[in-house]
């Protein structure tokens, strides 16, 4: 093991590249997404198995730079269409977020930030596993969905933020009391999204994903925002602001859902 990477300092996004050789790619992850200068796709839908089932378990770990979301479930979620290529196997979700409001997505429209960002990813059936699809371009179909901040609380988020409180600490884990179905994680449009071939935002920067990022964000509460802020990071710091920011788009074309 190398050095532990970070969002700030020595060991922070700007030095990723020379401390994990993909991070310096040219297939890289969050961009800022022009929308200006995109090119118009017509897709089928996507269609989502088994989103609207509730998880039969649903628990939060501390993974010293996220809160990561796993679910057992009666069946798995699996996600198709939507221009990808095969069927995409959920495994987990996390979100990256800022120190105030003013931060925190990964992916910029336009240049503009949103206070969080949620990821859930998905394994390419295919190749059986997570750990075996990260070694494959076409491994990973990342849905990103921003988060805007609303008066009242999103109630999908309310018992995952309430088992964030048992989770302050790095590597520590939480059952969450009521499990909503992945589908009130997602904004109710998921027809008009954003779409290019990315990487991993964390180190090792896996040059494997494709990403989805949804033009319609979902609502989360300046409270709820706080409990995420409230988490501790590998660092012993607070975990907030642990995000990439936007990297070069090269030689790649942004994709647009068309109706
Ligand atoms: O940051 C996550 C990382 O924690 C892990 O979940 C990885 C998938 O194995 O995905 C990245 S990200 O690109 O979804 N941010
Ligand atoms: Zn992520």
């Amino acid at each position: 093991d190398g050095p532990a990477w970070t969002y700030t300092g020595q060991h922070g996004p700007v030095n990723w590249g020379s401390m994990f050789r993909t991070c310096a790619g040219k297939r890289q992850s969050p961009i800022n997404i022009e929308t200006g200068n995109v090119k118009t796709e017509f897709w089928k839908p996507f269609s989502l198995k088994n989103f609207d089932q509730p998880p039969t378990n649903m628990r939060v770990k501390n993974n010293g730079h996220s809160a990561v979301v796993e679910i057992d479930a009666p069946s798995a979620p699996r996600v198709t269409q939507g221009g990808l290529k095969g069927e995409y196997i959920f495994a987990q979700f996390h979100f990256h977020w800022g120190a105030d409001s003013s931060m925190g997505s990964e992916h910029t429209i336009d240049g503009v930030r949103y206070p969080m960002e949620l990821h859930m990813v998905h394994y390419k059936g295919s190749y059986g596993t997570l750990g075996n699809a990260v070694s494959k371009p076409d491994g990973l179909a990342v849905l990103g969905v921003m988060l805007e901040v609303s008066e009242t609380d999103n109630p999908a988020l309310t018992p995952l933020v309430s088992a964030l409180n048992n989770i302050t600490e790095s590597g520590m884990f939480a059952t969450v009391a009521a499990s909503y179905p992945l589908r009130a994680f997602l904004p109710s449009n998921l027809e008009r999204f954003y779409r290019y071939e990315g990487s991993l935002t964390t180190p090792t920067c896996n040059e494997v994903v494709t990403w989805t990022v949804f033009a319609n964000a979902i609502p989360v509460s300046e409270k709820q925002m706080r409990s995420f802020r409230s988490l501790r990071n590998d660092q012993g710091g607070n975990m907030v602001n642990n995000f990439r920011p936007p990297q070069a788009l090269n030689n790649r074309r942004v994709l647009v859902s068309g109706e």
